[in-house]
Formats: C-alpha cells, structure tokens, sequence
C-alpha cells in the first residue's frame, strides 16, 4: 500500500465502520454491569480477526503484536497480560483453582486457574492499519543515526512532510471528539495550554506503569527540532502542571517522575510523555528520550539550541528514513 495512501486511509477513522462498531461495543458494556469478562453480550470485533503475521512477541514481557485482517481491512493487534494487583490478590487466592505440577522437598509449582475476571488481556487494535503501522510494530535491527540541523532540513523534514503517521487522533483528542472523559488536565490557553490524559499504552490499573502524554494546544510543532527559546514558556508550563496534576490526581511526587519528549517521535505534533520511574517504558531510553528539564536547560542556554545540534537516533532497518539517510550518504 502506498504511503500518501495509506495516510488517507487514517485519515478516514472515525466514519468508518470498524469505529461505530467498536464504539457499539464500548457503550454496551459500559451500559453493561461494566465488569470484564461478565458482559458476554459485549460484540466481539476480533472473532473474524485473521492473523497473518506475528509481528513480534516477547515472552518476558507477556505481549504479542500481531498483523491480519478485520474483514477486508489491514489490523494489527497488540494482546498484553496485565500486571497482578495486590488488591486482588485475596480474592485471587481465596476464588481460583490450584493444580499442582510438580513437588520436591520444600519446592512446589501450580497452574493457577484464576476466575475469570483476572484473565483480563489489554488488546490494542490499530484498524485499518497501514504499512507504516505493520513496520513500526515489527522487530527489525536498529541504526543509530546522526543528524544535522542541515540534514533535518534536506533528509528529515521533506521525509516526514510526506510520509509520517497521520495525527487525526491528536486532532480528536484536542477538538473534544475522542477521550474526553480521560482527560485529567487541561489549560486551554492556545499558546502555553495543553491536555494531559493518559497513554494508549496505560490500563490505569495500577500507577507502577503510570504512563500520561502532555499534547500541546499549538498545531504546529512538529517535534524537538522545532523547538526554540520562544516555548520555553509553554514548556515549563507543562513541566510545571503536568506534575502538580499527576500529583494531585495519583499522588505520586514530581520527584518519582520520567518527563521526557522522543526524538524522532512517531507522531509529529509536539507531546510531552510523563512516565513513571523505575517503569522501563517503551522508547525511555538514552537513544530515543530526552528529558524535559534538559531540553528547558539547553533552550535557556542557547535560543537555537535544537535547530542546530547535531541529534543522534535509532531507526529501524525497513524505516524509509532510513533509507533517504543512506542514499544521501549519512550512514
Ligand atoms: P511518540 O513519541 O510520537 O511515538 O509518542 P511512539 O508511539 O513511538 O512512542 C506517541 C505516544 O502517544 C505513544 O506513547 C503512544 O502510545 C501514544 N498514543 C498513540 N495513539 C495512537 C494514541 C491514542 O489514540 N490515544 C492516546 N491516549 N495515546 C496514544
């Protein structure tokens, strides 16, 4: 599938029937007894769910990221065991059944077969996907990359005006038409203002995994690269409040915080992630994350100091990017 394409086909989520039908689904349940696995009138979108592909999976992370088919459109679908919550773990012991496996001495393993309700598998469904999806979700090998100001202009920039995600779902997050009852903070002020809500990646079950995203009211900033002297306000802004809230609304001090921005991030309308310390999110690490306070220092240091640093990044090997990278003789 081309890629201009494909951007057209995200373009379109909202109207198609996929949503109406996931949407139907969401209000049945929450009209429902609204526990998991107790609605099984709930409709299940994924019974005609046709794999194709295993994208990638990991077993010390219970997740599998998977590619096929929803009727005639592309899918992919993420399945993630949830974490076990102290809260339940009464209820767990008291209401499950044990099957013994093996015993020796002092040691013994079970198969514990839990009720129902804590089989819970957080399911992500990207439908229709795109090409572009399918890679980003597939394991491939990495190369650090480095980038000048200058190639951001003649490699990055003309790659990504045409080839990047589309961000209709930021768009449905700030124009009110998608997530609103998730949201946890909001200052509407169109320069500094931004909306914090949490992450596609967060069940909010239990805040170890605590994972927010700050969306800036601003259309257009793209990314890091972007950023000037000029939004230190807006950043600090987001530093400032996004903490408060997260304290108030979870209360979890600043200081238990991870506030960091990705470059080159998926989706090119400037984002804030705050995510919790000690929890390796996706993406946290030194090649990829940059933490807020330094790109406030480094901003206040220097008023260019993104739009002339040289920035290094991994891409994966099938990123078209990567590619232009390569041709242009940069890696
Ligand atoms: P990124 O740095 O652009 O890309 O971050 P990454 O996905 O490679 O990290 C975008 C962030 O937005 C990620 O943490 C996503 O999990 C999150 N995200 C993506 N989508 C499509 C949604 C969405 O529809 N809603 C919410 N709440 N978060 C999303």
């Amino acid at each position: 599938m081309a890629d201009t394409a494909a951007k057209r086909e995200t373009d379109s989520v909202g109207t198609d029937e996929l949503s109406q039908r996931v949407k139907r689904a969401r209000v049945d349940d929450e009209n429902g007894d609204g526990g998991v696995g107790n609605d099984p009138e709930s409709e299940n979108i994924l019974s005609e769910f046709k794999t194709s592909a295993v994208l990638s999976d990991s077993a010390r992370e219970k997740t599998i990221f998977i590619h096929g088919k929803l009727g005639d459109q592309e899918a992919v679908v993420i399945l993630e065991k949830t974490p076990i919550r102290e809260d339940t773990l009464a209820e767990l012991f008291t209401g499950s059944k044990l099957k013994l496996e093996m015993k020796n001495d002092i040691y013994s393993t079970y198969q514990l077969l839990a009720p129902p309700k804590f089989n819970e598998i957080k399911t992500t469904v990207v439908c229709p996907a795109t090409e572009k999806h399918v890679k980003k979700y597939q394991r491939q090998e990495s190369s650090l990359v480095e980038e000048t100001g200058e190639d951001y202009k003649s490699i990055t920039l003309p790659y990504i005006q045409k080839q990047s995600f589309s961000v209709q779902w930021v768009h449905n997050i700030l124009d009110k038409k998608a997530e609103t009852e998730r949201i946890v903070f909001e200052d509407p002020d169109p320069d500094v203002g931004f909306l914090l809500l949490p992450d596609l990646k967060w069940d909010q079950k239990q805040v170890d995994d605590l994972y927010l995203i700050a969306i800036v009211n601003q259309r257009d900033i793209k990314s890091l690269r972007d950023l000037t002297s000029e939004h230190l306000p807006l950043l600090q802004n987001i530093f400032q409040k996004g903490k408060e809230a997260i304290l108030q609304r979870y209360s979890l001090a600043a200081s238990k915080l991870r506030v960091y921005l990705h470059y080159q991030p998926s989706y090119y309308h400037l984002h804030v992630h705050f995510t919790k310390l000690g929890y390796q999110a996706p993406g946290c690490g030194v090649e990829r994350a940059h933490l807020l306070a330094d790109v406030i220092q480094n901003l206040q240091a220097d008023p260019e100091y993104y739009k002339t640093r040289t920035l290094y990044f991994p891409l994966r090997a099938e990123d078209g990017l990567l590619g232009n990278f390569q041709e242009a003789g940069r890696l």
